[in-house]
């Protein structure tokens, strides 16, 4: 092995689902990679320890609610088993090796995990950490074909750049705008004082992405805001747990009213799934000392597991 890359989840952690553990990418072998990022680039010394760091195990912790009957039960929203039967295959290969301060080095580290993790030809589910993660994660994805991101969220995250730091969390719709392979983008949930400024929000209408706000969502139902979604043969989806309403995400650093409900979410993750193929995935800034009951964990967790079953519905595994 060259130089490591993920740190293993010690034994007697939780990994997601209770899903076998990949020590080392280069023997991954799975449908789906479970990815921990836990750090991204702070802002300050105040977020050198982001509150957001965590949720790679909260979330993993909370997952496990599910493992025993989501192979077995029937799923309501989905009319059978939540992954169709489909023997789906899902390793966590535990979280990317941090050094304290060198943001560079574990961006790339970032980047390289996510890189191994599509060269095996598995499906990259990254649970963050803070709404930088999907900056490096996007990274990985140059050079093999053209994506669409979608990213379900309050805030609109095109900053240029905030107190020096280019690649922070309110940059990373811009910094995905600059990859070759970004050639489409979807903004769904918009919504509170703060989630952008004019001249980042013309920024954006400008580069082409459909911006829609959460109120668009609640009156036009997820249907209509799918339709807006540009086609893709191949979608990136980012959910930062702000874009859920904070009655059923309240773990969350910024909570803005008048979120997106879980039936809108699940509606809109099937849709996508129905559109094209999703090839990637992140869950990002979930706070788990602000949260109530572990519930957005838990959100975030089910949430995550409907990706991989609208995924697994719409025949993307094994195939
Ligand atoms: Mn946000």
């Amino acid at each position: 092995m060259t130089d490591r890359l993920t740190l293993p989840i010690p034994a007697g952690e939780p990994t997601f689902l209770g899903s076998p553990a990949c020590n080392d990418l280069a023997e991954l072998d799975a449908d789906v990679a479970v990815l921990g990022v836990p750090y991204g680039v702070p802002y300050d010394m105040a977020n050198m320890q982001a509150p957001s760091a965590a949720a790679t195990r909260t979330v993993r912790e909370q997952s496990r609610r599910f493992a025993d009957e989501v192979r077995t039960s029937w799923d309501f929203t989905f009319g059978g088993t939540l992954f169709n039967d489909t023997p789906l295959r899902i390793a966590d290969c535990g979280n990317v090796l941090m050094t304290p301060g060198d943001h560079a080095g574990n961006s790339a580290r970032t980047t390289a995990a996510v890189r191994d993790i599509l060269d095996r030809g598995a499906f990259p589910l990254v649970l963050g950490g803070d709404h930088s993660i999907p900056i490096p994660v996007m990274r990985a994805f140059e050079g093999r074909g053209d994506l669409c991101v979608v990213q379900l969220d309050a805030h609109i995250d095109w900053r240029e750049e905030r107190l020096g730091i280019r690649d922070g969390l309110s940059s990373i719709m811009r910094r995905g705008s600059e990859l070759d392979c970004v050639t489409a983008m979807a903004q769904i949930g918009m919504r509170g004082i703060g989630s952008a400024r004019e001249a980042e929000v013309q920024a954006a209408r400008a580069w082409g992405s459909v911006i829609v706000p959460a109120h668009d969502l609640h009156r036009d139902g997820p249907d209509a805001v799918l339709a807006r979604i540009p086609s893709a043969a191949r979608y990136y989806l980012t959910l930062d747990m702000d874009g859920m309403d904070p009655a059923i995400a309240p773990g969350v650093n910024d909570p803005a009213f008048g979120g997106i409900t879980y039936d809108e979410a699940t509606a809109l993750i099937r849709g996508l799934a129905s559109k094209g193929r999703i090839v990637g995935f992140d869950l990002v800034e979930i706070v788990p000392t602000a949260d109530v009951q572990h519930l957005t964990s838990y959100l975030g967790a089910r949430l995550a597991l409907n990706v991989l079953g609208a995924m697994a519905w719409s025949g993307q595994f094994g195939g």
